[in-house]
C-alpha cells in the first residue's frame, strides 16, 4: 500500500482548526491530557493503542506525573505530518477521558 504523502503547511493549518486541543510542534502534532488518576490514564492509552493498531499508525505517548499524557503524532517514515496523523488525532478526540 502506498504511503501517504506529506501535507503542505496550508493543509496542516486547515486540519488543526478541526482539532483545537492539538498543537503543531516542529513536524509533529501534540496533545497534553490530564486524566483523573493513573488507572484512567492507562485506560486512555489502551483505547488509543487499540485504534492505532487497527490503522497501523502509532503515536509516541509519554505518561508522566501519575495522571498526565503527552501524545505526539507524526508519520515517521515520511519525516512529517500526513493524513494518517490527523485521522488518528480525530479518533483520539472521540475517546472519553
Ligand atoms: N506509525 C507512525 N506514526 N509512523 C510510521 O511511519 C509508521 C507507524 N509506520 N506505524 C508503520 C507502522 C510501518 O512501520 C509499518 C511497516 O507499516
Amino acid at each position: 500500500m502506498a504511503r501517504p504523502s506529506l501535507l503542505t503547511g496550508e493543509e496542516i493549518t486547515l486540519h488543526l482548526k478541526k482539532i483545537p486541543n492539538w498543537e503543531l510542534s516542529d513536524k509533529t502534532i501534540v496533545r497534553e491530557i490530564s486524566c483523573g488518576n493513573f488507572p484512567s490514564a492507562i485506560g486512555f492509552v489502551n483505547a488509543v493503542a487499540i485504534y492505532a493498531e487497527k490503522i497501523n499508525h502509532h503515536p509516541d505517548i509519554l505518561i508522566y506525573g501519575w495522571n498526565k499524557l503527552r501524545i505526539t503524532l507524526s508519520t515517521h517514515d515520511q519525516g512529517g505530518l500526513t493524513e494518517l496523523d490527523f485521522d488518528l488525532a480525530q479518533k483520539i478526540e472521540e475517546i472519553k477521558i
